[in-house]
């Protein structure tokens, strides 16, 4: 027989191939913690609410709670649970109906430990960290990424001259908005094409690496064809809203991305619905580290701006995302990456010259800086903005104090007098 209590084993220690979830759980009035987190682990794994008398083989792939403390409890599951670089199948198991029982009043996935084998499984990234700024011939300082606001309504044409205007003024990549794909106003293959023309320009200009996150966003059959698109053109990058589209159809694009050796730049969008909440969901750097295995090169992780999400959680998506292995915390698993290429984290909403420079003392200058509304609101226009962000940049690679900078370079004087050091809301 099996019953839920069957699915608690404090004696139990992990196995190698074991894949771990650490819970926070809040159980429902009546209910115990040990009582929350067997159901917990019984319907993630292969049990129910009524007692079952299955074959005795069956039990092998029951997941077991081993460590509760607090609120929080461990949950190892054994890796033959799982089909290998199936990542839908594997979140439909430990992030599955258990969201919605009746035990728990809230619970919420602080972390993954992904054992080899899982990892192993899936097609990793393509190009990381380092590969990412071999494409931009950019050594040491961070990337800089703008998006043109407003999000959408730009013809082509207008979006393109944007986009040199942004590239002249010393910004490296073009980014598309989330919600920009194929619009009448402004399709797809004509933004690429005047886009790349445009980039061609700005390259042979600045003398400098130039590439465009142009979001191919759409069904999965659409997104490859524009993947293809992009390559044809010239372009380095796709990127693509992975949890709009879904995880099965970042399997498929990256895998066509390896045929056309295509960096993909991962946009968040949706992600505060399931990882905003303390007491709910997934956190954020567990999706950071599904996009790493899936091998997106790219994500955004926040950037304590506009939007929610603050320090320590952003140094943990961090940490996710560019770490060879991490430590046991709190709530955090330990993770070694069995060599899996970093991914770039990118800092991003609601970002301005005035507030960069904390994400580097936070996070070094391994990262990405998008700055939308930060640019194109600038008040002497598109190409000032950009070289008032790139002259953020030179400063505190110079390690000049950025009001002594900015004596000498007026866009950034200018940037500073609008919007000074505070955290726009
Ligand atoms: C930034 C942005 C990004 C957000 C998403 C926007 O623009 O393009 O989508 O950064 O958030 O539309 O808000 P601004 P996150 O620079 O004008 O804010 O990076 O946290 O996923
Ligand atoms: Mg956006």
């Amino acid at each position: 027989m099996i019953e839920y209590k069957d699915f608690l084993n404090l004696k139990y220690t992990p196995k190698k191939d074991d894949l771990i979830v650490l819970f926070k759980i809040k159980p429902s009035k009546g209910f115990s913690m040990k009582d929350a987190s067997s159901r917990v682990a019984s319907e993630s794994s292969n049990g129910t609410w009524a007692a079952l008398f299955p074959p005795e083989h069956i039990k092998e792939l029951s997941a077991q709670c081993y460590d509760i403390k607090g609120n929080y409890a461990k949950i190892a599951y054994p890796g033959d649970l799982f089909e290998q670089g199936n990542m839908p199948q594997i979140l439909s198991s430990i992030a599955g109906n258990i969201f919605g029982m009746k035990a728990v009043d809230g619970l919420r996935i602080e972390d993954v430990k992904w054992p080899e084998k899982i990892i192993k499984s899936f097609m990793h990234p393509q190009f990381g960290i380092e590969g990412v700024r071999k494409i931009m011939k950019i050594k040491k300082r961070p990337i800089t990424a703008t998006v043109p606001k407003p999000k959408v309504g730009y013809y082509a044409e207008e979006h393109a001259k944007i986009g040199y205007d942004l590239w002249l003024g010393g910004v490296d990549l073009l980014k598309d908005d989330e919600n920009l794909s194929n619009q009448k106003f402004n399709p797809f293959e004509k933004r690429l094409r005047l886009s790349m023309k445009m980039r061609e320009k700005a390259e042979k200009e600045t003398g400098e690496k130039k590439s465009y996150l142009v979001n191919i966003t759409a069904e999965t059959d659409e997104m490859v064809k524009r993947a293809k698109m992009a390559k044809d053109y010239g372009n380095e990058y796709v990127m693509i809203d992975i949890l709009t589209a879904g995880w099965a159809s970042v399997q498929t694009v990256r895998k066509k991305c390896q045929d056309l050796k295509l960096a993909i730049h991962a946009h968040r969008a949706f992600h505060a619905s399931f990882d905003r909440n303390p007491n709910h969901g997934m956190a954020m750097k567990v999706l950071c580290e599904i996009a790493r295995i899936q091998g997106v090169d790219q994500i955004h992780i926040g950037g304590m701006g506009k939007l929610a999400g603050e320090k320590e959680e952003i140094k943990e998506n961090w940490t996710k995302c560019s770490s060879s292995s991490n430590n046991e915390t709190k709530n955090m698993l330990e993770q070694n990456w069995f060599g899996t290429k970093p991914i770039l984290g990118v800092c991003s909403g609601g970002l301005h010259v005035g507030i960069v420079e904390r994400l580097f003392n936070m996070l070094g200058t391994d990262i990405a800086i998008q700055v939308g509304g930060g640019v194109l609101g600038h008040p002497d226009g598109v190409l000032a903005g950009a070289k008032a962000l790139r002259q953020s940049i030179d400063a505190y690679m110079s390690k000049i104090p950025l009001k002594e900078y900015a004596e000498k370079h007026k866009e950034l004087k200018t940037a500073l007098n609008s919007w000074g050091y505070e955290t726009p809301i």
